[in-house]
């Protein structure tokens, strides 16, 4: 079975749909085919700032989400970051294998530093993309279902990993990006030029799944549509009305040439009205779900660290590889 890993920041109370459908519905999907890591990336999350008590209760939100959504321990390897410390041991050795021009040209970094000014930009920021090269490679991973806004982290982790195995010997799998392009990138309710984003967004053009299903509903009903009056599928002209047909064809698996012929006709007012009918439908037993995991933590940190344990024993073997190749010697 080919191997895959993928992470999920635990930065915020929820996920939003853009996570869900960009990513973790195809971690679900993945299970059944392939050897299946995927990792609530806490160190990631120290990046811009934070609360420790409020990364802590993320972090457990995080996992009990994805638990809810249908990751499975007994399908998958579902683990927390920082109780694999291998992740960081290699980030530093990828590190000095990263050119700082090459590091600079990632298009987050510069987004992130350029909002938050240099002097609010952590080095940690910075290096964030190689550390995520880490998580990938320690795992030897064939693929990397992510949104497409991380396809240029993708390049760069491939990059470092042929470099590795090119100056020490064959060390790392080079993984590919795996981006379903239906739904890869989850526009903002609100102005559908910018992704679906938790810093970028403002609240009513974000959807988080355990969020109040009323006030969801809500800014369904008044999302940013296009000006006239057809029910289309032309994500140019009209991407607004395209991007709640992809989230509508998403959340129900019909296609979205059949929805078109379902509201040939008919207004922007059903087809809102519709879909945030669909998304309560969704999110009610998700919501649900979350909040029995969250009702025992004690079995949900078991799971974790069950998790954790199986990820270092792949992560160990692939550190221990790295560090003898780079030429560290072996302690006696
Ligand atoms: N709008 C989106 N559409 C499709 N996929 C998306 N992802 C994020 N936004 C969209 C994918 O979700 C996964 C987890 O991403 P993350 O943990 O890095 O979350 P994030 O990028 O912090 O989430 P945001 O909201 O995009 O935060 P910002 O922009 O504030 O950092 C990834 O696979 C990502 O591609």
């Amino acid at each position: 079975r080919p191997r895959v890993l993928s992470g999920i920041q635990p930065t915020a109370d929820s996920f939003h749909l853009g996570n869900y459908l960009g990513a973790v519905r195809n971690w679900v999907a993945m299970q059944d085919t392939h050897d299946a890591f995927y990792c609530v990336v806490d160190l990631h999350a120290i990046t811009m700032g934070h609360d420790p008590e409020a990364l802590r209760n993320r972090s457990r939100i995080s996992a009990a989400q994805l638990l809810a959504l249908g990751l499975d321990p007994e399908r998958c390897t579902l683990f927390v970051q920082s109780h694999v410390p291998e992740h960081a041991q290699l980030g530093w050795v990828l590190s000095c294998i990263t050119g700082f021009g090459e590091a600079g040209r990632m298009v987050q970094f510069k987004d992130k530093s350029t909002k938050a000014g240099q002097d609010s930009t952590s080095v940690g920021l910075f290096t964030y993309p190689i550390l995520q090269a880490a998580d990938i490679l320690l795992y030897q991973a064939d693929q990397v279902p992510v949104g497409e806004d991380q396809r240029q982290h993708l390049e760069l982790t491939r990059d470092l990993a042929q470099r590795f195995n090119t100056r020490f010997g064959k060390t790392f799998t080079v993984p590919s990006p795996y981006i379903v392009k239906d739904t890869a990138k989850i526009l903002d309710l609100q102005d559908p030029a910018i992704k679906m984003s938790k810093s970028a967004s403002s609240p009513n053009g974000i959807i988080e799944l355990l969020d109040d299903p009323a006030r969801s509903a809500k800014k369904i009903k008044s999302a940013v549509t296009d000006t006239g009056r057809e029910i289309l599928y032309d994500e140019e002209n009209k991407p607004g009305v395209s991007n709640l047909l992809t989230i509508y064809a998403a959340l129900t698996g019909r296609a979205i040439d059949e929805l078109l012929e379902a509201y040939d006709g008919r207004g922007y007012g059903d087809l809102k009205k519709d879909l945030a009918e669909v998304l309560l439908e969704f999110v009610k037993p998700i919501q649900e779900r979350t909040r029995l995991y969250l009702d025992d933590p004690g079995q949900l940190d078991k799971v974790l660290a069950v998790g954790a344990e199986k990820a270092r024993a792949v992560a160990a073997t692939t550190l221990a590889s790295a560090y003898r190749n780079v030429g560290f010697l072996s302690p006696a």
